[in-house]
């Protein structure tokens, strides 16, 4: 029977707070920060930054708070948030940005390719993680470890066939997996409503349930993660969940994102829906915090951002001897590598 519950099943609950940090929300935001897009679209050397989170914070913090580190998470190239949350630095991320020594991939992934040992990336190729993510969630099943796998994928993905062919091998082996619907409402520059015939992406999963949450809600993105992880780990097999949200940004740093949708609904969609003024806001309103505190925590993750930032742009580019490190496994690489040409062999 399909179980299509919806947000009030998932109504934020006040108690979450408590595990809940302003801190990580904020620092969740990096960079190029938005509280500067137009300083950081005139600098250069941010024109390397891909695709940004910004607005769509709450997924990431809200999912990392109701998991644990045995738990796998995978996702495409909107990556930044997720590899700070899973174990990652603020500085590590940005020299990755940056193509250097210092990043998370030791500059050789960029942007899109951000990796933790259990935050699985960073992926360039569109709804390529989905079935990656069912192979995580086989693996832990098979292993018997009590954890799940969280496989992130847009509302641009969701139409694709191995989307489809890994919910079926999911529920097929009722694997614990919760497949997680990022609808920020574009794919690129198409609106879900003329890519998709039904857009109520909870729903697409034939004989696997959904839950639709609102995704700029950082206590309703954790209780709907924590409901998730319960679910599969009890062994009722994968899950879908919807996080309703929204892209502030275009879809890249080479999309304005101004092309296919109104200034005024940007504007509109940062000017109410913020999850990190949402926050603020409720925390401030049950007085959980003041407003002077709150106004001091997001002055330290700027701090935090900016220190980051000039350690990124000390650091070193990776030297060309690196060209030939990092391609297989720790201790599984052949003697020697070709490159390009016949001719140019790389002994190690
Ligand atoms: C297989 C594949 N096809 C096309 C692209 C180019 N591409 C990158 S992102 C994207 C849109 C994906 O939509 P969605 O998942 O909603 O992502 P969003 O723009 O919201 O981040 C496309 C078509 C790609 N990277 N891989
Ligand atoms: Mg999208």
């Amino acid at each position: 029977m399909l179980v299509h519950f919806h947000e009030s099943r998932v109504l934020p609950c006040r108690v979450a707070l408590l595990g809940v940090t302003v801190w990580s929300v904020s620092k969740a935001r990096l960079l190029p920060s938005r509280h500067r897009p137009g300083a950081c679209a005139r600098d250069a050397t941010w024109q390397r930054a891909d695709a940004l989170a910004a607005l769509q914070e709450a997924v990431a913090v809200g999912l990392e708070h109701s998991i644990t580190p045995e738990d796998l998470v995978i996702t495409a190239y909107r990556c930044h948030p997720f590899a700070v949350m899973r174990g990652g630095t603020v500085t590590g991320v940005l020299s990755e940005l940056l193509g250097r020594q210092d990043g998370m991939s030791h500059g050789k992934g960029g942007s899109m390719h951000i990796f933790t040992p259990n935050f699985f990336g960073g992926n360039g190729i569109v709804g390529a993680q989905v079935p990656v993510g069912a192979g995580l969630a086989f693996a832990l099943k098979y292993k018997g470890k009590a954890a799940s796998a969280f496989a992130l994928y847009g509302d641009g993905a969701s139409n694709q066939g191995q989307v489809f062919e890994s919910f079926n091998m999911a529920k097929l082996w009722d694997l614990p997996i919760v497949f997680v619907c990022e609808n920020n409402k574009y794919g690129m520059g198409t609106s879900a409503e003329r890519s998709s015939a039904n857009t109520e992406y909870f729903t697409r999963g034939d004989k696997i349930p959904g839950i639709q949450a609102n995704g700029m809600d950082i206590v309703a993105t954790s209780q709907a993660v924590k409901y998730a992880r319960e679910w599969t780990i009890a062994g009722k097999g994968p899950l879908l969940l919807e996080f309703v949200t929204y892209r502030y940004g275009g879809h890249s740093m080479s999309d304005p994102g101004t092309t296919y949708r109104t200034r005024e609904e940007v504007q509109r969609m940062r000017s109410t829906q913020d999850p990190i003024r949402g926050l603020q806001r409720n925390l401030e309103e049950w007085g959980v915090a003041t407003e002077a505190e709150l106004k001091a925590i997001d002055k330290e993750a700027k701090a935090t951002v900016d220190k980051s930032v000039e350690e990124a742009k000390a650091s070193a580019f990776p030297k060309e001897v690196d060209l030939w490190t990092d391609i297989y496994y720790k201790g599984t690489a052949p003697p020697f590598m070709r490159g390009r040409e016949r001719e140019e062999v790389h002994h190690y």
